[in-house]
């Protein structure tokens, strides 16, 4: 994307990739400007804390922080930055994404991180919920969502399963 972004899909390492490719995947569908970068808490301590500082400055509304295992990443940022910060927890070798989950959920009060589901679906929902919240204060992107959604119900409403034996 060319456009400025107002969103910032951020990640741990590019092994996260194949699941944050689905919040990047929904931000392109809705024509939400974005960037994706590999940042990490632990490995790149100092880019992390750059990213963060400049966010505001550089005109992010949203970043959406994804990382697994002792997933610090959203929560340092948000530490950081006033920007909401979208958490999601990608599946880890032996826990599966529980202490992704664990790590991100459980903030101490005073600095919150929008936490969603374990994997794929918590990347999509992510870049829908930034989706939601920009089009609090862009008419033609609130109407896009609602198409959206208007077509999910119909595509669930048409459903039909297999008859039983
Ligand atoms: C975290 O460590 C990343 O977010 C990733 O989920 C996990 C493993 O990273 P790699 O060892 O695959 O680079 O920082």
């Amino acid at each position: 994307m060319t456009q400025q972004p107002l969103v910032g899909v951020v990640m741990g390492s590019d092994s996260d990739w194949p699941v944050m490719a689905h919040a990047v995947e929904r931000l392109d569908a809705f024509g939400v400007a974005h960037e994706a970068r590999v940042v990490s808490a632990h490995r790149t301590p100092d880019l992390m804390y750059r990213y963060a500082e400049e966010a505001a400055a550089r005109g992010l509304r949203a970043i959406i922080a994804g990382a697994g295992g002792a997933a610090h990443l959203p929560g340092m940022l948000a530490a950081m930055t006033t920007i909401p910060v979208l958490g999601v927890p990608v599946p880890s070798r032996y826990l599966k994404g529980q202490d992704s989950l664990l790590s991100i959920v459980q903030m101490p009060k005073g600095v919150p991180v929008a936490t969603f589901a374990i994997g794929e679906a918590g990347a999509a929902n992510a870049g829908l919920f930034a989706v939601a919240m920009l089009a609090t204060g862009d008419a033609a992107l609130a109407e896009r969502l609602a198409e959206f959604r208007a077509a999910q119900r119909e595509r669930v409403a048409a459903m039909t399963l297999p008859p039983t034996s």
